[in-house]
């Protein structure tokens, strides 16, 4: 075997090599390392090879200059080939997430949908005259009870019973003790709503909740007769339930109204067939004529003034417009349930 012919070997080898580690290369650095150790000037191998060149009898040298050229250029090609490849790995790692998938929504907080409720019913009387009023959650028992023609010892003040609180007052069982306290200050006329949390000693379940809340509105004024109330809440339900809304008045018993009356509607619409269709009679409110007692309670002349008032649950209205089947879906927080009143 020549000296040329081991060096043509050796350089050979080398070039496989080479070519391995380019392979196995896992970086840019890595790949620069293979590169300095084979073909940097100084300490690179196919260097080292070539400074054997002098060896070599004269007429050999061009063979092993040729053959160092192309493995130089190989090489040169493996580096960069391989380079690009890391490069692209890279980027593809870098965004590997589906840019084509939509946006991930803002959360965007809304009104609870109670909230909502007595919002849009307070919209509809605001539009047929009525204003707002408020007044304490913790109440006497003459606002809560006794101005509202309900004596202490009267079955509906046991039925009401709420939570007492220290030196006898009480979180008021209905906002009624609200529209006591307008018609002491104000001389009629009075068209008020007066919405706001109640508490009761009631069970947690399906239809009940020990705190919920009221709407309730009064008019009082000289003249104002049954027929008032009877269109006033029969266009608001108009307004609230849909044009061809029927209301029905049932005869019942408030200890501060006389007479007193449930009111209940027939939602009449058409499917999305364009089929006419019609709900039961649902009970929507109590509603009735303010008892002379309780004006005069309240400072009124019952001779001169007379009113009528009503009262609902907007946590009923709620299940019945929107078919929620069960009150504490409200009072859970379960986003799930809320979402879907977010925003509407
Ligand atoms: C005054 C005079 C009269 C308010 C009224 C009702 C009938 C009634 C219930 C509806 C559902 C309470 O939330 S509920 O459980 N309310 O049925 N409320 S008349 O009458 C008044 C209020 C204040 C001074």
């Amino acid at each position: 075997m020549s000296t040329d012919g081991s060096l043509i070997e050796q350089l050979r080898g080398l070039e496989e090599e080479a070519l391995a580690a380019v392979e196995t290369a896992e970086s840019g650095e890595a790949l620069e390392e293979v590169r300095v150790a084979f073909l940097g000037r100084r300490e690179g191998r196919v260097s080292g090879i070539l400074r054997k060149l002098g060896q070599l009898p004269p007429e050999e040298r061009p063979r092993l200059g040729a053959e160092a050229n192309r493995v130089k250029a190989r090489l040169g090609e493996a580096l960069e080939a391989r380079e690009s490849a890391l490069t692209r790995e890279d980027r593809t790692e870098a965004h590997s997430e589906d840019l084509t998938l939509p946006g991930r929504e803002r959360w965007i907080g809304g009104r609870h949908p109670v909230t909502q409720v007595v919002d849009e019913l307070v919209g509809i009387f605001r539009d047929l005259g009525f204003s707002l009023a408020r007044g304490p959650e913790a109440e006497t028992e003459w606002y809560n009870f006794e101005a509202l023609n309900t004596p202490l010892d009267h079955p509906a003040a046991d039925e009401q019973d709420t939570l007492y609180l220290k030196g006898g007052n009480l979180l008021r069982s209905h906002t009624s003790p609200v529209q006591v306290r307008v018609m002491e200050s104000h001389e009629p006329p009075i068209r008020i709503l007066a919405p706001g949390m109640v508490y009761r000693r009631d069970s947690y379940d399906a239809t009940h909740t020990p705190a919920f809340a009221q709407l309730e509105g009064l008019a009082v004024d000289e003249g104002i007769t049954f027929v008032d109330l009877k269109a006033t809440l029969a266009e608001f339900a108009r307004r609230y339930w849909g044009a061809g809304t029927r209301v029905r008045f049932r005869p019942s018993f408030f200890p501060f109204t006389e007479p007193s009356a449930e009111v209940d509607v027939k939602r009449v619409f058409q499917d999305e067939a364009g089929i006419q269709r019609e709900t039961d009679w649902i009970e929507i409110m109590g509603a009735g004529m303010v008892d002379p007692a309780v004006l005069e309670a309240s400072g009124l002349d019952a001779e001169r003034y007379t009113g009528f008032a009503f009262g609902m649950g907007p946590g009923r209205i709620g299940m019945l417009k929107y078919g929620v089947p069960d009150l504490r879906l409200f009072f859970e927080n379960d986003v799930r349930f809320l979402q879907q009143f977010a925003r509407s």
